[in-house]
């Protein structure tokens, strides 16, 4: 389903990596994050090989790569295929189970609720469940927010927000990120970094959402906001967006970042998660903190690891010299997937 830049056809691993990227997929809406780490890893790994790896012990031989993930690399390379992914008595309530696992706004709890109803389908949700304002316009924009959203669609996106931002303050900066930045075919929805080099939080939010998202709307560009979790710091805005002329939906995140914070909110909204995950590993490892505000030092710790302090800022202005402060060679964004 992803199709990021570094994908190498060459590889001699290609169709394992494809299959194993299938797997990696459905327990990813199963919301097993455990496994989708693992063959996320695994892929990785697969994919810095050079030659082929078609039996278990080759697997093993790779660090990263345990017995489990061993033997279905071995099926996979024998038989072309993988059991677990065809397994034929997919019951009705599994087959309902992933349908509603792709509802913006459920997660797994809801959607196993909605089956435990005795519902199968998106009309007996219309009809019979009881659904939040952010599930029903995940259930009439199913399809919508299902598709993957071309590369240059996006591009288009992120124009008309620029425009929109621009003709109010010329020196606001408008980035997209997420996947896109990371040279994407496609991608799952449009992250937009809107900041100013001298702007603060308050003053990017008040002329986001007093004035450019309200003529977004008016424009017809803008078609509805999901709401946030309750947690919210109020530096987003989530919702839909659709090009004139074009009724098909897209997820779009507005994400308001003050000018001193721009390095870190790239590194963290350009991810992918895996990646960042590993950044943020090492910041630990080496006495720091890393978020999507700045990489801080001092950071005190009790019992347990727990944080007592937020420790003072190192950098957040610039990206590359986060990776320089942490030791880690610049990468990228398109070199960015673990
Ligand atoms: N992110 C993260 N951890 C999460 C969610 C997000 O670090 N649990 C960061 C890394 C992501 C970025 O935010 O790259 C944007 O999140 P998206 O969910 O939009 O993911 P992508 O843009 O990477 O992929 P997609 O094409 O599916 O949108
Ligand atoms: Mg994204
Ligand atoms: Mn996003």
């Amino acid at each position: 389903q992803k199709h990021d830049g570094a994908a190498k056809s060459d590889n001699p691993n290609t169709r394992t990596i494809e299959i194993l990227q299938k797997m990696a997929d459905y327990y990813s809406k199963t919301a097993d994050n455990w496994r989708t780490v693992a063959y996320r890893k695994a892929i990785a790994t697969l994919r810095r090989q050079n030659k082929k790896i078609s039996t278990k012990a080759e697997a093993l031989a790779i660090p990263g790569i345990g017995c489990r993930l061993a033997d279905k690399i071995e099926e996979i390379v024998s038989t072309d295929r993988l059991r677990r992914l065809e397994n034929t008595d997919i019951t009705p309530e599994d087959k309902a189970l992933q349908l509603f696992l792709g509802v913006y706004g459920a997660g797994y709890a809801q959607a196993t609720r909605w089956v435990a109803k005795g519902f199968r389908s998106l009309e007996d949700l219309k009809t019979k469940a009881e659904l939040s304002e952010n599930q029903k316009i995940g259930v009439d924009r199913y399809y919508d927010f299902q598709e993957r959203i071309p590369r240059e669609e996006v591009g288009m996106h992120g124009k008309v927000v620029r425009d929109a931002v621009h003709a109010v303050d010329s020196n606001m900066e408008v980035i997209v990120a997420g996947s896109y930045r990371r040279g994407a075919a496609d991608c799952g929805d449009i992250d937009v970094l809107i900041t100013k080099p001298t702007g603060t939080l308050e003053s990017i939010r008040i002329l986001m959402l007093d004035s450019v998202i309200p003529k977004l709307v008016r424009q017809g560009f803008l078609k509805t906001s999901l709401s946030v979790s309750s947690h919210d710091d109020g530096s987003k805005w989530l919702g839909a967006s659709a090009l004139l002329g074009k009724d098909v939906w897209r997820r779009i995140d507005l994400l308001f970042v003050p000018g001193e914070q721009i390095g870190a909110a790239l590194l963290y909204f350009t991810g992918n998660d895996i990646f960042n995950r590993s950044m943020r590993l090492l910041a630990r490892k080496k006495g720091m903190r890393l978020n999507q505000r700045g990489l801080f030092k001092d950071v005190l710790r009790g019992p347990n690891q727990v944080r007592l302090t937020d420790g003072s800022l190192v950098e957040g202005r610039d990206e590359k010299q986060i990776f320089q402060i942490l030791g880690v060679p610049w990468r990228p964004p398109e070199h960015r997937i673990c």
